[in-house]
């Protein structure tokens, strides 16, 4: 392995590195003008549990596991060698035209292991978007299958991010990504989340979850129940700012779809696989979801596969009727990414990974970053198990927003970025999200490294 080291000798030029990228590379979510402006791209070159190094040999604490998706931490030898085995025996074949690999079987048999609600059938895909896409062709063809053609509509929330593409990009609550003609699609709507901090001032918690749970209400109502397909939420909105949901708000989400018959997807892509203590989200809440999406700790990022699981409800009518899903990818159950996610599992089985994350390092990175409370900056810290927000504020009683939006965590974020610690800004608040394997000594320093930084911006 290439391995910059510090006294300069480096094996990356980072120059020229940044010349390419800069020359031929357009970046996802970017601004190219922004990237040359503020210096260059970034170049990260290798990764060893919680760290990553960059060209210059500098190492950070990758406070978001990449993109909420490195759960068993970087350099996992197993899941190389995985790789290597399965690209030596059998690189490619496709699993459509009544054909499998052994891997791709075993690896539906293990997620069907660990899946909340009995889910235990699979449908693979290379990205949570390509899932959610699926998610959407599931739902409406179960409902055409039962007679019911006009139940086509998905119910999705402000602030959820489902994904990229137009359908899940669609679906996505995020009002910058639909600023593309044609998005959202037709027959998605967005009924309001529960966010207490920002929007429910003036509200108790139980107030604003009532609210927020008749808002959804009134949006299935005003688009028609029976128009409707399925409701599709995050346990925890991640993206959107590791929105946590209040108490009594799935069980209520729960009882809305049952009561109008809607099917309900938990969006996993982010909370599956232990990030919140569980190896599910939907476990952590007590939800019973007809489909869950699932990506990234799938195979802890190492290889793009993602997948969309349900149950019986589903595959009585799309597996056990004749009649043919036309929908699939060249890639849906790639071998080399079905051995390195199998065996991700595996680990994470192995290593007791996800009920340490329940029992251990979840709430003491919860408690230790609580104890920012009294910090003159910090407004709220919410989160579960290994994700969390810290939501910076100037105005503690009125929680007045920053003017403009972002323009302190923007700053602090930064500042992390250049003491070592990759964190998110999202609005006004830094988002976590480590990988599952960090320790609380690494806790420890990662909420130290954030408090010291915080504390440049007082006054
Ligand atoms: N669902 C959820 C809940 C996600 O977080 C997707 C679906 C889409 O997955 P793919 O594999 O198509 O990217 C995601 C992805 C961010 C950020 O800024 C988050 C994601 C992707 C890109 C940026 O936090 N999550």
């Amino acid at each position: 392995m290439h391995r910059p080291v510090a006294d300069g000798n480096q094996p990356y030029n980072t120059l020229s590195i940044r010349a390419l990228d800069q020359s031929h590379h357009m970046h996802p979510f970017s601004n190219q003008q922004d990237i040359i402006s503020e210096g260059g791209v970034r170049v990260i070159t290798h990764g060893e549990g919680v760290y990553l190094w960059d060209s210059e040999g500098e190492r950070l604490f990758d406070g978001m596991a990449g993109l909420w998706c490195v759960n068993i931490g970087y350099g996992r030898k197993e899941l190389a060698d995985a790789a290597a085995r399965q690209m030596e025996e059998l690189p490619y074949y496709n699993t459509f035209f009544r054909t499998t690999t052994p891997v791709a079987a075993e690896l539906a048999a293990e997620i069907a292991s660990v899946s909340p609600n009995n889910l235990d059938r699979v449908f693979y895909t290379n990205s949570g978007s390509e899932a959610n896409d699926t998610n959407i062709r599931l739902a409406r063809l179960y409902w055409k299958r039962l007679g019911r053609p006009e139940r086509k509509a998905i119910i999705s929330r402000q602030n959820a991010y489902h994904g990229s593409s137009i359908g899940s990009g669609s679906l996505t609550g995020l009002n910058f990504m639909h600023d593309i003609a044609g998005m959202p699609i037709a027959d998605v709507h967005h009924a309001p989340a529960p966010f207490w901090w920002r929007d429910g001032r003036g509200q108790t918690l139980e107030e604003h979850c009532i609210w927020a749970l008749d808002e959804l209400e009134a949006t299935i109502r005003h688009v028609g129940a029976e128009n409707v397909a399925a409701f599709i939420g995050e346990p925890v909105q991640g993206a959107g700012g590791v929105l946590t949901p209040p108490p009594g708000y799935w069980r209520g989400v729960q009882e809305i779809c049952r009561k109008y018959d809607i099917l309900l997807i938990c969006d996993e892509v982010v909370c599956g696989f232990g990030r919140t203590g569980h190896w599910f989200g939907s476990q952590t809440y007590a939800i019973e979801p007809d489909i869950i999406t699932t990506a990234k700790g799938l195979s802890s990022g190492y290889l793009p596969i993602a997948a969309s699981v349900f149950g019986d409800r589903l595959a009585s009518v799309l597996m056990d009727r004749p009649g043919p899903m036309n929908h699939g990818f060249t890639y849906s159950g790639h071998p080399v990414a079905a051995a390195v996610a199998l065996e991700n599992i595996r680990i994470l089985k192995r290593e007791r990974i996800v009920e340490r994350v329940g029992e251990e390092t979840g709430p003491y990175f919860q408690a230790k970053l609580r104890e920012l409370l009294d910090h003159p900056l910090v407004g709220e810290v919410r989160g579960v198990g290994l994700m969390a927000a810290v939501e910076l504020t100037r105005d503690k009683e009125g929680r007045t927003p920053i003017e403009p939006v972002s323009s302190l965590a923007t700053p602090v974020r930064d500042l992390c970025f250049k003491t070592g610690l990759i964190t998110r800004g999202v609005r006004d608040s830094l988002i976590f999200s480590p990988p599952l394997v960090i320790s609380k000594d690494e806790i420890d320093w990662l909420v130290k490294r954030l408090r010291d930084n915080l504390d440049q911006f007082i006054g």
